[in-house]
């Protein structure tokens, strides 16, 4: 029997010689669509109604930071979350520094808003993973619009204190694809007057925008140029917001199903915006046997059930615009590419150094412990597939997508393989090892 245990922060998986995967799981809500449901219901009047919410580490802080901020937010499940929101101007200054915890998303959203409250002092941190992650990408155009913010490295690193400015409109070309980015300076920009504008390279994931109008702001998107524009200033009303289950956290059991023999399992209620899917499609070009069952729409964001089942994968090239549309997910691919027949090569993805570690790094040091061949680029990895995995000690680095997706390369190894600090998956999915008990056979 294929022993799966969780000791102290660690994860001990021992596969049997005939592991096999089945069965119907469900994955936890959206993370992007949980933290902008409750940040949105605390800046919107009257009561937001969540249904769904992911109770992971990361939506668990962006809740407290806007308790602080004085949003009457109702006890955090996945039944109904109540927000009763305060107006987009209406936040109250806390007497308390806000803590972002692990969540780049919090902190890097949360700037917008604070930084457009005229008159009012905010101090803003996070854990040390963020606290060493880049916040000039959204502190810069900030400041361009008039915010007043201070840091350490002239203003590029948490803690960060803010004054909040009445700002001025802007054309924001970004440098770099980020959802986070957009999503900071469309926020700054629903209590400031005039057209605010945000241009990406590439398109990155659209829920900000999507439920920025659900809410009813005014949001003109241009797809040719991959142009945002929101008009200030906005009123937000309270909405109801039904969150699809996280494609993020279905690629984890994707890539298990691709690549443990015999193995057949369908994950309900995935969110299939087309801004996330570039993890299907890759998987599909490598050949794994991915099916897409009941489409609809829920609430604004289109949903299926993915049914996976084994199939020998082949090699594939990612690069280029469909990276922020699996940034993600790249290190569950590099686990999937380690099985695959052939090279796989990932390129574009430097973004992927400045996450909650740097995920290059990481991946290809613990995969290469356990007898992978994967080689660092700079931006991006090299792998060459087929070499069987052994059990191995490995570290997450408190990494949650680097912790899930070595459990699964676990699930291929010979032997014993130990995930050190494996309890970082709570960030994004509480109930990863739970799941993965339930699906081993
Ligand atoms: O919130 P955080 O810590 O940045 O989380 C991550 C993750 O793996 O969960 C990235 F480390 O997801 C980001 C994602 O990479 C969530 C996100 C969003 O909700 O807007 C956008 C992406 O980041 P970015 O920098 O490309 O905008």
């Amino acid at each position: 029997m294929t022993e799966i245990t969780a000791k102290q922060e660690d994860l001990i998986v021992r596969p049997s010689a005939g592991l096999s995967l089945r069965g119907t799981i469900r994955v936890p809500g959206d993370k992007s669509i949980s933290h902008r449901a409750l940040m949105l219901g605390a800046i919107a009047s009257g009561e937001t109604e969540i249904q769904g919410l992911l109770l992971g580490e990361d939506p668990r802080s962006t809740a407290s930071c806007f308790r602080a901020l004085g949003a009457d937010i109702s006890e955090l499940n996945e039944q109904l979350v109540k927000v009763r929101g305060l107006g987009v101007g209406g936040l109250i200054e806390p007497a308390t520094v806000l803590d972002a915890g692990n969540s780049g998303t919090t902190l890097r959203l949360m700037l917008g808003i604070l930084a457009s409250q005229p008159g009012m002092f905010f101090t803003v941190t996070g854990d040390k993973s963020l606290r060493s992650r880049p916040m000039s990408r959204v502190v810069k155009p900030l400041q361009q619009m008039g915010a007043q913010i201070w840091g350490r490295q002239d203003g590029s690193l948490a803690p960060l204190a803010i004054l909040g400015q009445k700002l001025q409109p802007i054309h924001y070309p970004s440098p770099i694809a980020s959802a986070q980015v957009k999503s900071c300076i469309l926020l700054a920009g629903l209590m400031t007057e005039g057209k605010t504008t945000v241009t990406e390279p590439s398109l990155s994931r659209d829920h900000s925008e999507r439920m920025l109008k659900a809410f009813g702001a005014q949001i003109e998107v241009n797809p040719d140029t991959h142009s945002v524009t929101v008009t200030g200033p906005a009123q937000l009303r309270g909405q109801k917001v039904v969150v699809p289950g996280d494609i993020s956290s279905a690629a984890f059991w994707l890539v298990a199903g691709a690549i443990v023999p015999d193995a057949d399992l369908t994950v309900e209620n995935v969110g299939i915006n087309p801004t996330r899917t570039g993890i299907l499609e890759v998987l599909q070009m490598m050949d794994a046997d991915i099916e897409i069952l009941e489409q609809h729409s829920v609430a604004g964001e289109p949903v299926a059930s993915l049914r996976v089942r084994h199939s020998q994968l082949k090699a594939t090239t990612i690069a280029g615009d469909i990276i922020p549309r699996l940034i993600d997910e790249i290190p569950i691919l590099a686990v999937a590419a380690a099985f695959a027949k052939g090279t796989t090569v990932v390129k574009d993805a430097a973004e992927l150094r400045v996450k909650e570690s740097d995920r290059l790094q990481v991946m290809a040091a613990q995969l290469n412990r356990m007898g992978a061949k994967v080689t660092e680029l700079p931006d991006g990895l090299e792998i060459i597939g087929g070499t069987p995995l052994h059990g191995a000690e490995v570290d997450s680095h408190d990494d949650h997508r680097c912790a899930m997706s070595l459990a699964i390369a676990a699930l291929r190894a010979s032997d014993t393989t130990t995930i050190r600090r494996a309890a970082a998956a709570a960030i994004s999915y509480p109930d990863f090892t739970p799941t993965l008990v339930q699906i081993c056979q």
